[in-house]
């Protein structure tokens, strides 16, 4: 995945002509463009090969589940260009090694603790015992979140030199300069860039806070 910009577009957008234009926009702007359900449930796994066509795509389909399922989901997400899945990392070290072994060059991404309030009842408490299965399972990298950024300090001690994505910014209150600055390697945002009138120039303005501290 390139390096440069640092920005990752969360692409929620559930159109697939406007999706595909606001791809088109950012394409130079942003690093990787990330899909979740909302659009491939509303325009079909298509767009995985589509969007791929224009960037690295990262599918957050947030796989949790037994591996040979984990491993069926990587490898359709992969043959259909893919460079990197999202999956979770509560499932245990059994999944994890399944959906490593399945990326077959790809990258996969485990989520420890996401970004969103609720996310401390439960999976924060064991956000590093997670990291560090993931570490020993072989993933690529986390997904930590932006909105806490005292925690992406926690997971990159853990992390060495894996990647960190960091999801939180913008709409959920979370500032990418910091998520930077905490340790992230990327900052992914969704609304602030696809929901907003302009957004290329939106992305240009998230990349230029984040090259204030690179
Ligand atoms: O912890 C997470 N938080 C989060 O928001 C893990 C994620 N994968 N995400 C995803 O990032 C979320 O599902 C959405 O696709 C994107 C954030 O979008 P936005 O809040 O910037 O619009």
């Amino acid at each position: 995945m390139r390096k440069e910009s640092r920005l990752v577009l969360a692409l929620d957008e559930t159109n697939g002509e406007k999706a595909l234009a606001i791809a088109n926009s950012v394409s130079g702007v942003v690093d990787a463009i990330k899909i979740n359900w909302p659009l491939v449930l509303s325009e079909g796994p298509q767009m995985i090969t589509r969007l791929a066509e224009l960037s690295d795509v990262i599918c957050d389909f947030k796989v949790a589940d037994i591996p040979n399922t984990v491993r069926l989901i990587i490898e359709n997400s992969v043959s259909r260009g893919a460079s990197a899945v999202i999956v979770h990392a509560f499932t245990g070290d059994d999944s994890l090694r399944a959906a490593v072994e399945a990326a077959d060059g790809a990258e996969i991404y485990a989520v420890t603790e996401m970004s969103h309030p609720g996310a401390v009842m439960f999976t924060a408490k064991h956000a590093e015992e997670m990291a560090r299965l993931g570490v020993e399972c072989g993933v690529d990298g986390f997904i930590a979140p932006a909105t806490r950024p005292d925690r992406i300090r926690a997971i990159r001690a853990i992390a060495g030199d894996r990647k960190i994505l960091s999801p939180g910014v913008g709409a959920q209150g979370g500032k990418a300069s910091d998520a930077i600055s905490a340790g992230a390697d990327y900052a992914i945002v969704g609304r602030a860039i696809y929901g907003s009138d302009d957004p290329r120039r939106s992305a240009e303005a998230f990349a230029e806070d984040i090259r204030t501290v690179i």
